[in-house]
């Protein structure tokens, strides 16, 4: 672990200079988005929203048993807790928790990621009113690995996807802040890293594109993130989470990628058809599954049970399923 003074001159350079008091003209905003492939705006979301969505994690969401939909594998699973109590791995896509059980986390968690500022700016980058595709919420760190959204999601317009994630508390400089490759969204992704080959969940994807971001020659950033504080990327910038080195502090945060909404979208590199939508203060959200439904939550529950006592079994239904996708995915669009 590093000494505290030597980590805050770390994440000192790192830091970009605090946008100044007042909103500044969205024309500025998308000049610097543009020109660095991220942009930090400053008491973006009220503070009190932010509080409140924390408080429904807390009381809902923290103590339940049930199976959520994890980024880190894809899989349904139960909390998994940091030595100090934080829920390790993020929920993924809040729209589809079930409303009966988490309403009061749903509801918030929604309104901060569509929140006035956030439509305001969404609006300004993508040239017209934006449509939410994918939604997270973090408690602790699972180390993000260096990726671009775009290996994994994107607009139908592969590069116009924009991602926002919202600190909901003040984050710690050694939380495991989020960072991003500056200007790395004009690099164009380099062929040893042969998406058309390599999984991008794979660990073959994670070596070569952390390999490939540190000799980019673009600056690592980890801009210092207060509750209501926002960052915004663009699908094509490399980006993260820096590691833990203060195990004792949370990152609560809520992440959204929002693309055009006269845009369809990609998702794991294909074009998605017809698919459900919520509104959430004037903001279509894409629902992908429920999450909270008796066949979900029961086929997780099996998944665990062959896990814990027939893994063999269970890793040959899985294999089954990949080739079963990859067969199925002879039309996959090769991304950027
Ligand atoms: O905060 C993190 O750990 C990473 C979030 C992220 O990669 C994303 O929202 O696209």
């Amino acid at each position: 672990m590093q000494n505290g003074s030597a980590r805050k001159a770390e994440h000192a350079a790192a830091m970009p200079a605090a946008t100044p008091a007042g909103p500044e003209p969205l024309a500025v905003l998308r000049e610097r988005f543009l020109r660095d492939g991220y942009l930090v705006v400053r008491g973006a979301v009220p503070q009190d929203l932010c509080r409140k969505a924390v408080a429904a994690f807390e009381g809902e969401v923290k103590p339940s048993r049930s199976y959520f939909l994890r980024h880190e594998f894809g899989t349904y699973d139960r909390h998994v807790f940091t030595e100090h109590g934080y829920m390790k791995y993020p929920i993924m896509n809040v729209q589809d928790l079930s409303r009966t059980r988490f309403g009061s986390f749903v509801r918030h968690g929604l309104d901060v990621l569509t929140s006035r500022r956030i439509r305001e700016v969404m609006a300004a980058l993508l040239g017209e009113e934006g449509r939410m595709v994918h939604t997270m919420f973090f408690d602790g760190n699972q180390q993000t690995w260096a990726h671009r959204d775009s290996h994994y999601i994107d607009s139908e317009r592969v590069g116009s996807m924009i991602g926002v994630w919202v600190a909901a508390e003040d984050i710690d400089p050694g939380a495991g802040r989020f960072f991003v490759y500056a200007g790395s969204h004009r690099v164009a992704t380099p062929p040893e890293l042969g998406l058309d080959r390599i999984d991008p969940n794979s660990r073959a994807y994670k070596d070569a594109m952390a390999d490939w971001a540190k000799r980019s020659g673009c600056e690592l950033v980890a801009p210092e993130l207060k509750r209501g504080d926002m960052i915004l990327w663009s699908s094509l910038t490399v980006h993260g989470s820096l590691p833990t080195t203060e195990p004792r502090c949370s990152r609560k945060s809520f992440t959204a990628h929002y693309i055009p909404q006269s845009h369809g979208y990609l998702w794991g590199r294909h074009v998605r058809g017809a698919q459900r939508e919520i509104a959430v203060n004037g903001v279509r959200i894409a629902r992908h599954a429920d999450q909270g439904s008796w066949a979900t939550q029961t086929k997780a529950a099996v998944r665990e049970l062959l896990h814990a006592r027939a893994p063999w079994l269970l890793a040959g239904a899985l294999a089954l399923r990949r080739g079963a996708r990859r067969l199925a995915s002879g039309t996959a669009r090769r991304p950027r």
